[in-house]
């Protein structure tokens, strides 16, 4: 019993002197501040120490942080990667030192042994979930669709264009005729969706896919300055489920998102800690949900929540 005893009280002793390392891509979009601010909470209640880097949205950084925390020695090391290639030599040398490290809301193009786990959703079947919910919006109706992707060369960005070409693939009245990155910016949402309008001409745009909210939060602006109805003349899909899309929805300025939870830290720090304390390997992919939201729904009661909790 004193060492079962003494293995049970190990856990939290690893817990209470466990340093990590957090490669932040940046603060980009109102998502990605929701899950620094979640993932700081859930290390404090874990009594680990987080060494938190924020990279600007540049790989070079995240690199450059990633080769501190080794040199550290820290425990374990999150990682978000702003793009999906580049990594094997860093993780290689992570590897090295015996660092194990947990992707946080995006995938990397590398050996799957180069990394514990990878917390994330499944990116192609929220594109997938997005076009699928405006075939049926359009119900045969032909539509002429913009795109704005996320960050060039970001699994998510990738992943999330398969998928909505899936969910489209199947009606030949839907089709995209102009797709750009917007780099996952509101900013940037609003100058690439004025290009938008300006080259396709208002009349000629039925509806708008972004691959995050932020995005379309910034379409929005440009569609109103446009003289356009956003929601109506142009109906709007967008990914996160941030409380602004909640307030767009229920404004009828935009119609539907699909939820992507800020809290990828939670399983991510709960693994890295079962597998510190006791080796245990966790799977390879820990998939977190998705979940439509539009107009039906009671968005005002969900962004009076999110906001409540300081989203
Ligand atoms: C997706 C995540 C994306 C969010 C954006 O898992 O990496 O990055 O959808 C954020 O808001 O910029």
């Amino acid at each position: 019993t004193l060492l079962a005893g003494a293995v049970a009280l190990a856990p939290m002793a690893a817990a209470a002197d466990m340093t990590i390392g957090f490669s932040q891509i940046g603060s980009e979009s109102g998502w990605r501040a929701a899950e620094t601010t979640v993932t700081r909470q859930q290390a404090e209640s874990r009594g680990i120490e987080l060494k938190f880097a924020d990279a600007q949205q540049k790989q070079e950084n995240q690199i450059k942080a990633l080769r501190g925390f080794i040199a550290q020695g820290v425990d374990g090391i999150l990682l978000a990667p702003v793009v999906a290639t580049g990594w094997d030599d860093v993780l290689e040398e992570a590897k090295e030192a015996d660092i194990p490290v947990i992707l946080m809301d995006r995938m990397v193009d590398a050996d799957k042994s180069l990394y514990l786990t990878a917390v994330t959703s499944d990116l192609v079947h929220e594109g997938r979930v997005a076009g699928e919910w405006l075939a049926e919006e359009m119900a045969g109706e032909p539509c002429r669709i913009v795109e704005l992707q996320g960050t060039t060369g970001s699994s998510p960005a990738i992943d999330r264009k398969t998928g909505f070409e899936q969910g489209i693939a199947d009606h030949d009245n839907l089709e995209i005729v102009r797709s750009q990155t917007g780099d996952f910016t509101r900013a940037q949402g609003k100058v690439v969706m004025e290009s938008f309008l300006k080259a396709e001409g208002g009349e000629n745009i039925c509806a708008l896919y972004a691959h995050n909210d932020d995005m379309a939060v910034g379409a929005i602006q440009a569609i109103k300055e446009a003289g356009l109805t956003p929601g109506e003349d142009i109906r709007i899909v967008a990914i996160d489920a941030v409380p602004d899309a909640h307030l767009a929805i229920a404004n009828g300025e935009m119609n539907a998102t699909i939820e992507l939870t800020p809290n990828m830290a939670g399983p991510a720090l709960d693994a890295l800690e079962a597998y510190l304390a006791s080796g245990t390997e966790p799977e390879k992919w820990i998939q977190t949900e998705s979940r439509l939201y539009t107009g039906a729904d009671d968005n005002m009661a969900v962004y009076e929540e999110k906001k409540s909790l300081g989203y």
